[in-house]
Order: C-alpha cells, then structure tokens, then sequence
C-alpha cells in the first residue's frame, strides 16, 4: 500500500540521482526509471486505484506535485548539461583567426602594389637619399594655399585654367601640389628640401592624358644661393635614377605665377620630347607668404605629373587604365 512517506522517497532518490546525472543519455535512463511506462512514479500512481477513498484524493495531489518536481529537474538539469557541453566545445574548438595562414591555396591570387605606389615610391627613395624630406597635405586644400599665397589672386586668368570642385565652407579639391609650398615654409622655414607626392583634382576634358583626378609630386628647395644650375642638376640626377641613364633634356621657358624664371622640362623619349616637369625658381612673394626673406634665400620648386610619369615608364597609352579598377589591367604589374 503507497502512502506519502513511499512518494517521499522516490522523490528524493530522483532528485538526487538528476543532479549527479553526467550527461543527457544518463538523464534518459533516469527519465523512464521514474516516470516512463513501468517508472517508479508511474507504478505509484496506478497504485493509487488501491488507496482508501478518502486518502487517495491527498495522496493524488501529493503524487500529481511530485512527478512535476521530478519533470522540471530532469529539464532543469538538461539544459545545465547542454550549455556546459556548449561551452566545452566552445572552448576546444577555438581558433585564434589572427593567426597568419599555413600554407597558400592554390586559388590565392596575392596583390601587388599600383604601379603609381612603386613609382612614387622610388621617387621617394631617391629624394630621401639626395637630403629631401617626404611631407604630405590635405587634398581639401584653402583658397589661400592652393592659389593666394601662389601668387595667384582671384582675378588672375590663371584661376581659369584649374577650376575644381568647392566645398561649401569655402574650401576646394586642391588643383596642384604646389599648394604644399607655403604650408611647408611656415611649418619649417629654410632651409628646407620637401618632396610631396599626392592626388590633384581639376575640372577637365578627359582624354588618353588627362584625368579629373591624378598624381602629381612637388618637390622644392630653399636655401642660400640657390640657382637655376641647382636646379637642373637635381632634375637631371632624377631622370638618371628613374630610366636609368642619362637623359637628354631641354628648358623652355614656362609661365606659372609662382616661379621666376619658370620652365617647361621637356626630356627626350623615344624619338620626340614629352612635356614632364614645370618647374623654376621659387618666386620671391611666395617666400614672403611664407615668412621667409627673398633677399637671403631663394629656391627652386617644380611639379613633376606623376600619372603621367607612370604613363611614360609603362608605356601606359591611357591614363584612365590607372584608376580604372580594372584587375585585368592591374594584373599585369603584379
Ligand atoms: C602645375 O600644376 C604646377 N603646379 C607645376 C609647377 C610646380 C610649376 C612648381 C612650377 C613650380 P601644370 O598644370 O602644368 O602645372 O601641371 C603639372 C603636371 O601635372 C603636368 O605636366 C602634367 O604632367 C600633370 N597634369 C596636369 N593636369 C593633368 C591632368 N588633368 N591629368 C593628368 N596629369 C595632369
């Protein structure tokens, strides 16, 4: 005959063989010893039918609560189980993606540097070795330092030439790095030997030479005594370094409000003279903008067009292929 004190204890067994259970298979078993079809909660219920009539509705009650307390365990512990099997498989298959790859796959297709990276980058070398700094300015460029302190007011025609795009504030897509001039010789003062590679904007007819946007590398010195053969020999020693000998070169006189006397650089390729390198002595107001006295420092400043240099070295037939984005083209430097 059942009565409460029989509940009790299968209840207790149940509770405490749920919470030393080690896993769900285990937990299975203990389902069905006590609550499947033959369990020990079962039996005790089909006992009931033997109980004293007015016992077994108590007895019911307790017998009801009790197989609900063991079902909630059994879930209880379930879940318990299963995050911690989560969590310890979490921890054992853990990777560290940070890792650099073993071994290549077969379909890695490694990049390559743009041809106008490598070439900026011997440039870069090169002037390093002859004592220039490399600097860099804001591609937002003023008014101020991209035509005023250039010599160039607002009503000189030469605005006309380089009109950009002009942010609300005022400001605009600087037109040349020549905008770099001034920043530089209040930032440093002379003497000084900056070169600034960097991206230009203009308003253009594009064309197989000529982008809205391309690359251009200022480069310019102040010092003392500083003269047009300066000059012509650092132009020279960088046109030996970048085709590797030495080039024949012609000056043409070349008018840019910033420079006096400014020059065309033409160099001598592949039978006929390609216009590469404006370029002269940096014009005395342009060193006063930049608080430097003309009567004790001059220099000499030029424009190299690095798109088009990158053109020339890769016999390159349209400027547009460089920003392009096109792998195919791209490809062929890597
Ligand atoms: C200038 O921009 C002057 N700031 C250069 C200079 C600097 C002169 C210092 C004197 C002293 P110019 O507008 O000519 O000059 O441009 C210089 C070079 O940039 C050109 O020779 C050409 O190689 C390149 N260039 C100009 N416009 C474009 C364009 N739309 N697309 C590609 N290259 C260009």
């Amino acid at each position: 005959m059942i009565n409460a004190h029989t509940v009790s204890h299968v209840t207790d067994a149940a509770t405490a063989q749920i919470a030393a259970a080690a896993d769900a298979a285990e937990l299975e078993q203990l389902r069905v010893r006590f609550l499947g079809k033959k369990g020990e909660l079962t039996l005790l219920m089909k006992g009931l039918k033997d109980v004293e009539a007015e016992q077994r509705k108590e007895l019911g009650a307790f017998l009801n609560e009790a197989k609900r307390s063991v079902e909630a365990l059994l879930s209880e512990r379930l879940s318990a189980l299963t995050s911690h099997a989560q969590l310890a498989r979490l921890e054992a298959e853990w990777i560290d993606v940070t890792l650099p790859v073993r071994g290549v796959p077969v379909a890695f297709e490694p990049g390559s540097l743009h041809p106008l990276s490598r070439v900026q980058r011997e440039l870069e070398k090169i002037f390093i070795s002859l004592g220039f700094e490399v600097v860099d300015g804001p591609e937002v460029e003023s008014e101020y330092y991209n035509f005023e302190a250039l010599n160039i007011p607002s009503t000189h025609p030469a605005r006309d030439m380089q009109d950009t795009i002009w942010t609300a504030g005022g400001g605009l897509l600087r037109t040349q790095t020549s905008a770099i001039q001034v920043r530089a010789l209040e930032q440093r003062t002379a003497p000084l030997r900056i070169v600034a590679p960097g991206r230009c904007f203009r308003y253009e007819r594009m064309d197989a030479t000529h982008e809205h946007t391309f690359y251009q590398m200022e480069g310019m010195m102040v010092d003392r005594h500083v003269t047009v053969g300066h000059l012509i020999y650092f132009m020279k020693t960088l046109l030996r370094e970048i085709f590797g000998a030495e080039q024949k070169i012609r000056l043409r006189p070349g008018y840019f409000p910033f420079v006096e006397p400014g020059f065309e650089l033409d160099i001598w390729f592949r039978g006929r003279w390609l216009e590469l390198l404006p370029c002269g002595l940096v014009h005395p107001k342009v060193l006063e903008y930049g608080g430097i006295d003309p009567s004790e420092w001059q220099g000499f400043a030029f424009g190299l067009g690095l798109s088009r240099l990158v053109m020339s070295r890769y016999q390159i037939d349209d400027i547009r292929h460089l920003q392009g984005g096109d792998l195919r083209f791209l490809k062929q430097f890597a």
